[in-house]
């Protein structure tokens, strides 16, 4: 077989999952699609506020969260929302895009923190995370998911540089998906990849094509067992660079026509992840055309079941201030209470949706 530039590809290995694992991934990935459309639709509708596109992305992130245990705590930025699949979505998180902070509540049975949105600020609690449960002898890594913009973050060198010195359970896992907004990679970083900077940090990284959940699965897989048991002289930590691509718009309120090609997206679209693990899995017997359309019908049934969920939640417009500090700032606390005497004088009602 020949790969897209007419090179030779060595045989691929099909890694150690269950077939039960396998169709799990396909499914999980084809669910984060539909909520992705969905979501899109509803922001259209006037329904959510600003969205994340991850379509294209599905693969990389669904695949690598299979190679994960259960103790294992996940660290999200706002496009790879499409982790909470495969752990357990909770159908409030939807709630979160518009709007709502109750959306955005600490996953603690499924070992999930809250969405990220500041670029690169989640690497560091990670980091922070991971030395903790290193200290307190506890089991489970941390791994962290951000885009290639982060590694332009001070925060990023600061938690890969943590996590190399104090020998942290942590895997990073940077979504090269082409572009930050509209800087290309190649305005990103004079670095010949964004995985070659681990070097700097005294621990390896390594690139996978993050349109192939498998392959996904099979380097997060490596790193983190090297986390969990590593031989002498070698440190816990791996940078994993998944090389992919954003289908969509930076967010719904972003027109990627002026500053990409779309004929660059028709060439991704090829490499799809989700088509390419059903070629697989229907080559091979695990999946056929009346499975296929079954999962999709509980892909469709699960998002309709989110949606529902979302749009009747009623949240406390006070609840904003809830998690952000432990001990609120005074000018908070000032924000908080105009806030109460508003909804006092106005009622509660004039805060909420349509
Ligand atoms: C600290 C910080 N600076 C700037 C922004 C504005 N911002 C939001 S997303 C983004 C680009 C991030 O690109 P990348 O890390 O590649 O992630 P992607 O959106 O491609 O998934 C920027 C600059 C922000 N959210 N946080
Ligand atoms: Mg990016």
């Amino acid at each position: 077989m020949l790969d897209f530039d007419g090179n030779p590809l060595a045989d691929a290995t099909v890694p150690d999952l269950t077939d039960e694992e396998l169709v799990g991934i396909y499914r999980d990935m084809r669910t984060a699609r539909r909520f992705d459309e969905r979501a899109i639709s509803l922001q259209r509708q006037g329904r959510i506020g600003t969205y994340a596109s991850l379509a294209g992305q599905e693969g990389s992130q669904v695949g690598s969260t299979y190679a994960l245990a259960e103790e294992d705590w996940l660290f999200y930025q706002y496009r790879e929302h499409g982790v909470l699949f495969a752990r357990e979505f909770p159908p409030e998180h939807l709630a979160y895009w518009m709007g709502y902070e109750s959306g955005n509540a600490a996953l603690a049975d499924a070992n999930v923190f809250p969405l990220n949105i500041g670029v690169g600020a989640h690497i560091p609690h990670a980091v922070g995370w991971a030395m903790g449960a290193d200290y307190r002898g506890d089991d489970g890594l941390a791994v962290a998911h951000f885009g290639d913009g982060s590694t332009s973050e001070g925060d990023f060198h600061e938690a890969l540089n943590f996590a190399g010195v104090f020998d942290a359970p942590a895997v990073f896992v940077c979504h090269n998906n082409g572009w930050a907004i509209s800087i290309p990679t190649e305005e990103q970083t004079a670095a010949e990849s964004f995985a070659a900077k681990a070097e700097a940090y005294g621990f390896e990284g390594i690139r996978v094509d993050g349109m192939d959940p498998l392959a996904s699965y099979a380097v997060t897989k490596a790193a983190a067992d090297l986390a969990r048991d590593p031989p002498e002289g070698r440190l816990r930590p791996t940078l994993i660079e998944t090389v992919e691509y954003r289908y969509g718009a930076h967010t719904t309120a972003d027109d990627p026509s002026v500053y990409r090609d779309s004929a660059a997206v028709e060439q991704w679209r090829e490499r799809d992840p989700i088509d390419r693990l059903e070629a697989f899995l229907l080559d091979t017997g695990r999946l056929d055309e009346e499975a296929i359309d079954a999962i999709e019908q509980a892909a469709d049934d699960q998002v309709a079941e989110i949606i529902d969920v979302a749009e009747s939640e009623k949240p406390d417009p006070e609840q904003m201030f809830a998690d952000a500090y432990a001990d609120a700032p005074s000018e908070i606390d000032r924000q908080r209470e105009e806030l109460i005497d508003a909804i006092d004088r106005h009622g509660k009602d004039a805060f909420e949706r349509e």
